[in-house]
């Protein structure tokens, strides 16, 4: 074979991709369990227009070393790569073309492909699943089924985020500072009957679950934060002179005697019925200025406060203390109980609050100064009746005795956590398959109606909130059983399909279940799931609940579907701004393969810092790691230096180096790896010899960073009839870690006399024997007595003799 000293990328890699396509060198047979299995997954790409990104190289890339350094080890590696392709691209696509989105979406999925082939990951392809595929979205029609069933999936009249631009609902994570997470138009509030998922009821367990995961701490931390779970006590208030009370929420029960106000969210039922006629307009006028408020805006915590007094006052229970009653957009109708109890004194957003609009403010722990502002610290307690004295536990506890035994509330517990709005007014998602019937009840369709297939219609626009299939009229009205219905014209929202594809990987052909039960028995939990850090709740928070449900009706054989796992930072621009077209610095990874070859990007992306941090793109680092590939190229094929004897000056640094790479990897520290495969490649050169046991140990350790020019030279230098990617991953012996050799000086009475070498670490016995077999330390020892011998570890060994 012809050999160049610069490797021909081009020519190399669409070799070994037909290669490994042709052989099916990467198809799993996920029944055999004879081997230990490893699940390695990455988050799947939306189907967009634009293709592969920069940033999903580099996640896939860290997956896919991880993959092939598993099935070197010996597991069986299942690496699948499949679709999110129902959702607002292709939507947006189908709306300005007037086109159907799955033409559009098939052909993205496509290109995808090829992009993933041509960067080498070592992708089951007979695994895929994309999401607008009906064989698919039969199972997830089939699994909101089973949750409308057991009462998680609901259908209720709830306030939602309406975009009026997008003429659609969107979910709380879609929601960002008060704008739609796409195209960043306004969201108002407004009540809405509407399909939700019941994620409130699996809080407790999505709490606890994170405990036993291996996750970053920060997107544990988040996803407490998001579930927000607040303990305390409601707490019942009557409505002083009418027949009605209402419940407040507080965490703060023991703060109860320093109550100078109430305040109900201006959507509390309670409103209309308390407000007294001279306050009636006021009232109603803000009431219809809130509703056009983000719940950002109103929860703002150094906003200006605004409210409007009722006219009513309610009672105090536990000091009869009377008390107004006002409405404020800082009290939101969907937490604890959509009404507080205000104690200025320890509150901020009451203090604030009272000081506007002149209200009482009575101080009930001592410290701070109450003239200034809320004191939110612990303190001795004053002006609380039988609380005085006590400790904030104790008042706690105290306190709440004190409701329960005269009825006036009790312990209570809140979440953050909402409702997943599981529904929206669009036409790209998965039919809800359920139809209202004419009596009011809403029918789940049967097993053997599914998948219910979205059908073809002329246009797909939302008009005034109607979703574009009202429109389908021949689809959407059915006789079931003699009686006449409506289908639910509402799609599901994008994350309902992501949440649950890491099973159907597992066996995406079956036609009975979403998966065989022994098969994902074996296979879950998910051994390592890396994606951006952008999905910390929603996708990551949605699909531990619906593993968690799965796991309550027995389908799958853990809780926690994600045992491990990791994100990777951004790529940005060579500008340090985030990639984008209008600033013109996006990279096309296309372009780069061509110029560089992927072995290439792939490299530099793992060498450009930490996985997980975000860094700027840099051409002259390509360069160099180009060049880098091209020097190791040459160690290989320059015949001269590849030879079969042993080098005893590399045999210290290779099993280095072996450990250290494996290790690396294994935490996901690829630039480290990097770096000491530099090390060792510079010191081969430094030796001008290369023994053929350690060039064929070092190939593999960087075969999963640069599948192709190392399954080259595995095949065409070496001449190997196989794959390189199940040969066995290279053991570094543990004996030869220390040792090396070094310049050993002798001396005889402190005069040297010789310097020999020897290994490091040589146990000081072995030493003075060594010693003893210098001729020229011999000579002088010649006719005396040795009386002390003082040893320099690594360095010099003095011989005292008389
Ligand atoms: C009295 C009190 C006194 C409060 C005090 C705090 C400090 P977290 O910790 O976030 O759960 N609150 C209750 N429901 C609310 C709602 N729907 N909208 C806005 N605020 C609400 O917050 C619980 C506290 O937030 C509750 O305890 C209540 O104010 C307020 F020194 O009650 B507190």
């Amino acid at each position: 074979m012809k050999t160049k000293n610069t490797l021909d990328h081009q020519k190399i890699e669409k070799r070994w991709r037909l290669f490994w396509e042709k052989n099916k060198v990467f198809k799993t047979n996920t029944r055999d369990f004879s081997k230990p299995k490893y699940y390695v997954l990455d988050m799947f790409p939306y189907t967009s227009g634009e293709g592969l990104h920069v940033g999903h190289v580099e996640g896939y890339t860290a997956t896919d070393i991880i993959s092939r350094m598993k099935r070197m080890q010996g597991y069986n590696v299942l690496h699948p790569m499949g679709f999110d392709s129902f959702g607002l691209p292709s939507e947006q696509y189908a709306i300005k073309t007037g086109k159907h989105p799955e033409g559009f979406t098939l052909k993205n999925i496509k290109n995808f492909i090829t992009q993933l082939k041509m960067l080498g990951f070592d992708y089951d392809w007979s695994k895929q699943v994309y999401t607008c595929d009906p064989n698919y979205y039969k199972w997830t029609q089939w699994i909101f089924i089973q949750m409308f069933k057991d009462g998680l999936a609901k259908y209720i009249d709830m306030p939602v985020n309406w975009c009026p631009r997008l003429g659609t609902v969107l979910a709380n994570d879609e929601v960002i500072n008060g704008k739609s997470e796409r195209g960043g138009h306004p969201v108002i509030r407004k009540n809405m009957k509407q399909w939700v998922m019941d994620i409130p009821a699996y809080a407790d367990r999505l709490l606890e679950g994170l405990k036993s995961i291996d996750w970053p701490e920060s997107t544990k931390k988040t996803q407490k934060k998001w579930i927000g779970k607040s303990v305390g006590a409601n707490i019942i208030f009557k409505v002083d002179g009418k027949k009605l009370s209402f419940d407040v929420f507080t965490t703060r029960p023991d703060t109860l005697f320093g109550v100078t106000y109430c305040v109900l969210s201006p959507e509390h039922p309670l409103v209309n019925k308390i407000t007294t006629t001279p306050y009636q307009k006021q009232v109603q006028s803000y009431q219809k200025a809130c509703s056009l408020k983000s719940e950002f805006e109103r929860t703002e915590i150094n906003k200006n406060k605004t409210g409007v007094f009722t006219g009513s006052y309610a009672i105090n229970p536990i000091n009869n203390r009377r008390v107004p009653i006002w409405i404020s957009d800082y009290v939101l109708v969907t937490y604890g109980t959509g009404a507080i109890m205000a104690v200025p004194a320890h509150d901020e957003r009451d203090y604030q609050f009272a000081k506007k609009f002149n209200l009482d403010i009575i101080p009930v722990i001592k410290g701070g100064n109450p003239k200034k502002q809320a004191y939110t610290g612990e303190g001795a307690y004053i002006n609380s009746g039988f609380l005085n004295d006590l400790d904030k536990k104790t008042a706690i506890k105290k306190v709440i005795s004190w409701l329960e035994e005269n009825g006036f509330g009790s312990k209570q517990t809140s979440y953050k956590i909402r409702e997943w709005i599981f529904a929206r007014q669009r036409y790209w998602g998965e039919p809800i398959p359920v139809v209202h019937m004419e009596d009011g009840s809403i029918k789940a369709l049967k097993k053997d109606r599914l998948p219910l297939v979205l059908p073809n219609i002329k246009d797909y626009k939302t008009k005034n909130g109607q979703a574009p299939l009202d429109n389908a009229t021949k689809w959407k009205n059915v006789v079931i059983d003699g009686k006449k219905g409506v289908r639910e014209t509402s799609t599901m929202p994008g994350s309902a399909g992501s949440s649950w594809y890491f099973l159907r990987y597992i066996d995406p052909n079956n036609k009975k279940q979403l998966a065989g039960k022994k098969l994902l028995n074996h296979w879950l939990p998910i051994d390592l799931y890396l994606g951006g850090p952008e999905h910390s709740v929603g996708h990551l928070l949605y699909s531990r609940f619906w593993n968690n449900y799965l796991f309550d009706k027995g389908i799958v054989p853990v809780k926690e579907p994600f045992k491990k796992l990791r994100h990777q930072g951004m790529i940005l621009g060579s500008n340090n701004e985030k990639m984008s077209k209008s600033k013109g610095n996006v990279i096309n990874p296309n372009d780069i393969v061509n110029t560089h070859g992927a072995d290439a990007l792939r490299l530099y992306l793992m060498f450009m810092g930490p996985l997980d941090a975000d860094k700027a793109w840099n051409i002259e680092g390509l360069n160099g790691i180009k060049k880098f590939i091209d020097r190791v190229w040459r160690l290989y094929v320059e015949e001269n230096k590849l030879k079969n004897e042993n080098n005893q000056n590399l045999e210290k640094l290779y099993n280095q180096t072996v450990k250290k790479v494996t290790e690396d990897y294994e935490k996901l520290s690829f630039n480290t790896a990097i770096s000491q495969m530099m090390i060792f490649v510079n010191a081969v050169y430094k030796e001008n010899i290369f023994p053929k046991n350690y060039a064929k140990g070092f190939l593999r350790l960087l075969n999963p960073i640069c599948p192709f020019f190392t399954e080259e030279i595995w095949q065409k230098i070496f001449k190997k009839k196989k794959t390189i990617a199940y040969e066995k991953w290279p053991k570094y012996d543990k004996d030869k870690l220390k040792r090396g050799s070094i310049d050993l000086i002798i001396q005889v009475n402190n005069k040297t006399r010789d310097v020999i070498k020897c290994p490091t670490e040589t146990s000081n016995k072995k030493l003075k024997t060594i010693v003893l077999q210098s001729k020229k330390a011999k000579k002088h020892l010649e006719g005396k007595k040795i009386e002390k011998t003082i040893i320099v570890p690594n360095k010099l060994i003095n011989i005292i003799a008389k």
